[in-house]
């Protein structure tokens, strides 16, 4: 019954595997607990453009080309393009033409509504309804925060990937010491999301770094064929083959499987903001039990910290095997 689906739009910085959001997007497509009403990209691992012709065609592959795809911002809020970001991770800044995705450009298009027009007018039709899945950059979202006054208060849940929280386990950043990469990204956009009052479940690298996709688990996962499996061949098999005994860690994918089975994951609630000073801790975030000087305003959240790591990546590869639609 579509009444027991989780209605969600699909907010990401999306590229083919071995990238996570691709392996977060299989996993949605695979689940009936969930109703996509739509997918929104955002720059940040690649381009916004390379975000969109990667996710539309991904859509293809997994014969559900129904669902619409709008595209969102192409620069962070504020964040300029730097020499750093330039050498150092992430392409978001390139204006380059994406390189065509495994199997060609996909004949499917984008909308033409703007990926904020379609988060506003799909959260504030269905009042406290949807479920915002947002595993890039938080700046489509803070777009919509700020253009629609009665937004925040309309939206179900916020599920981000993003962030890492000194306070826990494993809390170290990804780009910058202790900055994780989406966050760092658009920092002011994570500021304004994370304040805006709507009820937020954060995955950061503490609950990552409890992963491991090791080469066996990787042979499980492809040892069926389906065209999801045969994509995960042929962009992933070439590292696993090259280094066989490293693991690697998965990321968004665990913000969307917490969504089906929250048992998965082991939360703490906390207080987190994010500094976006332009010094050593830019883009860092931070989290406390109580409101420390500084935090004044920021909000609680549900924080993941730990994950049942077989359970959830023998939940992936169930998932990833069934035929698609
Ligand atoms: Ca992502």
């Amino acid at each position: 019954m579509a009444q027991d689906r989780i209605p969600i739009i699909f907010d990401t910085d999306f590229v083919m595997p071995p990238h996570d959001d691709s392996m977060a997007l299989m996993l949605a497509l695979q689940s009936p607990e969930f109703e996509i009403l739509g997918i929104t990209t955002v720059a940040g691992n690649e381009s916004v453009e390379r975000a969109t012709s990667d996710a539309l065609r991904m859509l293809e592959i997994a014969n559900q080309a129904a669902i619409p795809v709008y595209v969102g911002a192409n620069m962070p809020l504020v964040h300029a393009k730097s020499d750093y970001a330039v050498r150092n991770y992430g392409n978001w800044h390139s204006d380059e033409s994406p390189e065509a995705p495994p199997g060609g450009f996909a004949t499917k298009k984008a909308e033409d509504e703007s990926a904020v027009s379609f988060i506003i007018r799909t959260v504030m039709s269905q009042p406290q309804q949807v479920t915002l899945v947002a595993i890039g950059p938080l700046t489509n979202i803070a777009q919509a925060i700020r253009n629609e006054p009665g937004f925040a208060k309309n939206v179900k849940r916020l599920v981000i990937m993003g962030g890492a929280v000194a306070l826990l386990p494993d809390g170290a950043g990804n780009i910058t010491p202790n900055a994780e990469f989406n966050f760092w990204v658009d920092p002011e956009a994570a500021y304004v999301t994370l304040r805006s009052g709507i009820p937020i479940e954060l995955s950061p690298l503490n609950v990552s770094r409890k992963s491991a996709l090791t080469k066996d688990w990787y042979d499980k996962m492809v040892a069926v064929d389906t065209p999801l499996t045969r994509l995960l061949k042929t962009t992933m098999g070439e590292r696993f083959e090259a280094e066989p005994d490293r693991s690697w860690f998965m990321y968004d994918q665990i913000a969307v499987a917490s969504i089906i089975d929250p048992s998965l994951v082991t939360t703490e609630r906390l207080y987190v903001d994010v500094n976006f000073d332009h010094g050593i801790s830019y883009g860092v975030s931070v989290g406390g039990q109580d409101i420390w000087p500084g935090a004044e305003g920021a909000q609680q959240m549900d924080v993941q910290f730990d994950l049942d790591w077989p359970r959830f990546i023998e939940m992936f590869i169930e998932r990833v095997q069934k035929p698609v639609k």
